[in-house]
């Protein structure tokens, strides 16, 4: 991926220093493009190892509809905790005892997700992030637009109205409450040739921890949905707002810039499987990956 790299650069070029809601500072830029073209592989970082089986499971929970962390703590993915547990700390008055980022905070997150875990009644009450993005493409206001889309899909190939929205403006002070309001907002399927592209418009996007989630986990969402069509999938367009670094993501984007890019892994799909929603992960392999080593980043809460 040449052209995560060109976006890193771009954005120590020309990035303008903003402050942020998690008061961390960023340095940002407004409107930015990258596309692949899923026939040359898997847009997978190589410039750093991606734990891309959090992706997986993290696109399969999206697809359940499931807006609770507990059906991702019960399979090893972390990336949804901070939120929850800084919503639970808020809740119960206890922000100044476990100041954000502290050791402190780091062990009584641990505390916190065990009991997400173990407590299924605290999992009800503490694990739900709000009406997030497996709501609003399952259920959004009754419309389940992920399986309409599929129907689309195959019923009028040419339509210029295959878009789905996780934007739901009645729904977003309630995912302000436990979570976050969607960052990849809105997507739309086109299909040419045989094939389906897919894209992506995402208002806010954490260039260094995030981005390379959200592209691999919609490239994905592109293959799942073409096989579901009996397409081809073509190509992921991704399309930016705010594209930020955080400022403490900074000497971990130079070290990732200093690394040449490998050649790209192949994601292999189960063929047998032809519904969007029966997917499950051992129906995903993914072969060839070979990643510079993993870079570690605090995550902006
Ligand atoms: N909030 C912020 N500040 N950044 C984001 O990327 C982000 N997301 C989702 C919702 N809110 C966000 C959550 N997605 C990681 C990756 C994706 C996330 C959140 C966190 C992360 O920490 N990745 C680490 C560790 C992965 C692991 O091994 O568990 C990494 O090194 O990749 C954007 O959609």
């Amino acid at each position: 991926m040449q052209q995560y790299q060109e976006l890193l650069q771009h954005i120590l070029d020309k990035g303008l220093r903003k402050e942020d809601r998690t008061g961390t500072g960023t340095l940002s830029v407004f409107g930015y493009q990258l596309r692949a073209d899923l026939a040359e592989g898997f847009p997978l970082l190589t410039t750093k190892k991606v734990y891309y089986k959090a992706i997986i499971h993290e696109l399969l929970w999206f697809l359940r509809g499931d807006t609770n962390i507990r059906y991702l703590v019960q399979h090893g993915v972390k990336i949804w905790n901070e939120w929850p547990f800084q919503h639970y700390l808020q809740a119960n008055g206890l922000e100044e005892r476990f100041p954000k980022y502290s050791e402190a905070w780091k062990s009584e997150m641990k505390v916190f997700v065990a009991r997400i875990i173990e407590e299924e009644a605290f999992a009800l009450e503490w694990g739900e992030l709000g009406p997030v993005y497996g709501r609003q493409w399952r259920n959004f206001g009754g419309v389940d637009q992920m399986q309409e889309v599929v129907e689309q899909i195959k019923r009028s190939p040419d339509s210029r109205r295959h878009i789905v929205s996780a934007w739901n403006p009645p729904d977003i002070p309630a995912m302000v409450k436990s979570g976050l309001p969607p960052c990849h907002v809105l997507f739309q399927f086109y299909v040419g040739e045989g094939k389906l592209s897919c894209q992506l418009y995402q208002r806010s996007a954490d260039v260094f921890l995030g981005v390379p989630f959200n592209i691999a986990s919609y490239a994905l969402l592109t293959m799942m949905v073409a096989q579901a069509c009996g397409l081809q999938a073509g190509e992921f367009v991704h399309t930016f707002g705010d594209a930020h670094l955080y400022l403490n993501h900074l000497e971990q984007a130079r070290l990732q810039l200093s690394r040449e890019p490998r050649p790209l892994p192949m994601m292999k799909i189960n063929p047998e499987v032809t519904g969007l929603f029966d997917f499950r992960f051992e129906d995903f392999e993914l072969q060839g990956y070979d990643p510079h080593p993993p870079i570690r980043a605090q995550v902006a809460v």
